[in-house]
């Protein structure tokens, strides 16, 4: 009996090994399943609504963008929260309106950081979580303490200080000096005997200008941007010496991938958090040899190919170091577009029957939809919702509280105030979104939208874009109100027909901004 007992024993012992052992290898796959995913934010530049083939373009193709919307979700009423690039920018790290902030419209070159340090952002919320986190490409929200960015020095604060593990950077615009990359926080390739002199107001060394010589340039200025000749394209501000510094325009797409490449590689064993900002498609549009002339329809085709082909690129990374079904891809644009953005690169003689903003009112800087109305694409993982489309109406804004309660960070700090959690929305779930929004122009009105209506608060100021790309501003004396579902092209003002309509959304913008 004795033995019995100790069989039975023996056989208790075992069994109970076995089901920790069991347990064990199922809480390690567990855990191995839950770690949480990455998050691939494809930003780019001045890419309108209309510019893609997913979104309805039909003169060009972009298949690599398409195919992120066909195993993914393309939100067909999404917006930025600005017509111009660097209040989009601030309200995409900090979750909140970027008016709220001075200072925010369009950044000068060798502008002061305009994030404050001591704010909640986007990745830093992450880097609280585990996510490594990095930038690459197109920065515009200033770098360097009130006196601006040390070119020849440290470079800081900047991103690494605001929550970013890495940085490399163009670090305002591509028509803005210093035409340099800026990697953590030092210019990359300078020489020490050679120093980055900037200036914003007056010439500065002798360097060649677009307006003293315009024989030497490739690419003609429109407006503005005939200060000092860089690459054969003169560019907004002075500058001179860092020559083994400069950027090659024509490689910049090459160098952002390389970039990113890198930091998916170094980072694959634990989540990570890119920020791809491409330069494309802001001007000057540079099309590498790759790309030139395949569009058709000049320039600005020719650099939509070319960020179609960054897409294709960051895919086939994620492909072939087994990430993509674990990583999120996020596709957007910072505003609405523009085709004269200031060089003469023929984007107007050549547009064809190409729609930039796909027939929406306005574009870049303006009131109008067409200025702040975005693509929007996100690939979960999971492939869930391959393929459909969602008419929520979401911001930008919302990114930050939404990344953060997938991070598992429920509440956020009280310093956002505008940003909400919408995950549901952006995995589409939930059909519906916001139930309201408001858009910055461009030096020009705030307009709040919401439910069927836009509000365009009253302003006076010119009604066309004062520079010359045919853009109306969204600029009245008097309130507009459009029923934006009847007439999603803002073309019947509705203001003196419902003047208790109009009343309500004015008090409803005032009581938000005075948050
Ligand atoms: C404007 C520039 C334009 C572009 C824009 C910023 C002129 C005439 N125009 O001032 O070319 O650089 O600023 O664009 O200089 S954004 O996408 O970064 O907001
Ligand atoms: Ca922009």
């Amino acid at each position: 009996q004795s033995f019995f007992i100790y069989v039975l024993f023996i056989f208790v012992v075992l069994a109970c090994k076995n089901k920790t052992a069991e347990t064990k290898s199922n809480s390690e796959t567990s855990s191995e399943n839950k770690q949480k995913p990455n998050i691939v934010f494809i930003y780019t530049d001045d890419l309108g609504y209309g510019d893609v083939s997913a979104y309805g373009a039909t003169e060009i193709k972009t298949p690599a963008i398409d195919a992120l919307a066909k195993e993914g979700i393309l939100f067909d009423n999404a917006y930025a929260t600005a017509a111009t690039c660097t209040p989009s920018r601030y309200s995409l790290l900090t979750g909140n309106y970027a008016w709220r902030k001075k200072g925010t419209g369009v950044a000068k070159g060798d502008e002061a950081l305009l994030i404050d340090t001591a704010r909640t952002t986007l990745p830093k919320l992450l880097q609280t979580t585990g996510y490594k986190t990095g930038i690459v490409g197109k920065w515009h929200l200033g770098l360097g303490d009130k006196n601006g960015p040390n070119w020849n020095g440290k470079i800081s604060p900047g991103p690494l200080e605001i929550g970013f593990d890495y940085s490399y950077l163009i670090p305002a615009t591509g028509d803005r000096v210093p035409c340099v990359y800026v990697e953590n926080h030092y210019v990359v390739n300078l020489d020490p005997n050679d120093p980055i002199t900037v200036n914003y107001k007056e010439k500065v060394g002798d360097w060649p200008t677009g307006k003293e010589n315009p024989e030497l340039l490739t690419m003609k200025p429109s407006q503005g941007h005939n200060h000092t000749i860089v690459n054969g394209i003169s560019r907004i501000g002075y500058m001179t010496g860092g020559k083994a510094a400069l950027w090659d325009d024509e490689t910049i797409p090459m160098e952002l991938v390389d970039k990113s490449n890198k930091f998916i590689n170094e980072n694959k064993n634990q989540p990570f958090f890119l920020l791809l900002s491409t330069h494309d498609i802001h001007v000057p549009r540079v099309a590498n040899s790759m790309f030139k002339d395949k569009s058709g329809l000049g320039l600005r085709g020719d650099v939509i190919l070319q960020l179609d082909w960054t897409v294709n690129e960051i895919v086939k990374t994620l492909k072939a170091q087994h990430l993509l079904e674990n990583t999120i891809i996020v596709f957007s644009s910072d505003n609405g577009p523009v085709v004269d953005d200031g060089y003469h690169d023929q984007a107007r003689e050549l547009l064809g029957n190409h729609k930039p903003t796909g027939g929406l009112r306005g574009g870049k800087y303006s009131a109008y939809d067409g200025g702040s109305k975005i693509p929007l694409i996100i690939r979960w993982p999971d492939g869930k919702g391959q393929g459909t489309v969602s008419s929520a109406l979401v911001s930008q804004v919302d990114f930050l509280s939404s990344f953060a309660a997938l991070a598992g960070i429920e509440q956020v700090n009280k310093d956002v105030i505008d940003s909400q959690n919408t995950l549901d929305v952006f995995m589409g779930k939930n059909k519906t979104g916001r139930t309201a929004l408001i858009q910055e122009s461009f030096k020009g009105p705030i307009s709040y939208l919401e439910g069927d209506w836009k509000y365009i608060e009253p302003l006076d100021g010119p009604k066309l874009v004062p520079w010359g790309p045919v853009i109306e501003t969204g600029f009245k004396p008097t309130p507009q109100l459009y029923n934006i579902k009847k007439d999603p092209n803002e073309q019947v003002n509705l203001a003196p027909e419902f003047p208790e309509k109009v009343k309500e959304l004015k008090t409803k913008l005032k009581n938000l901004k005075k948050d």
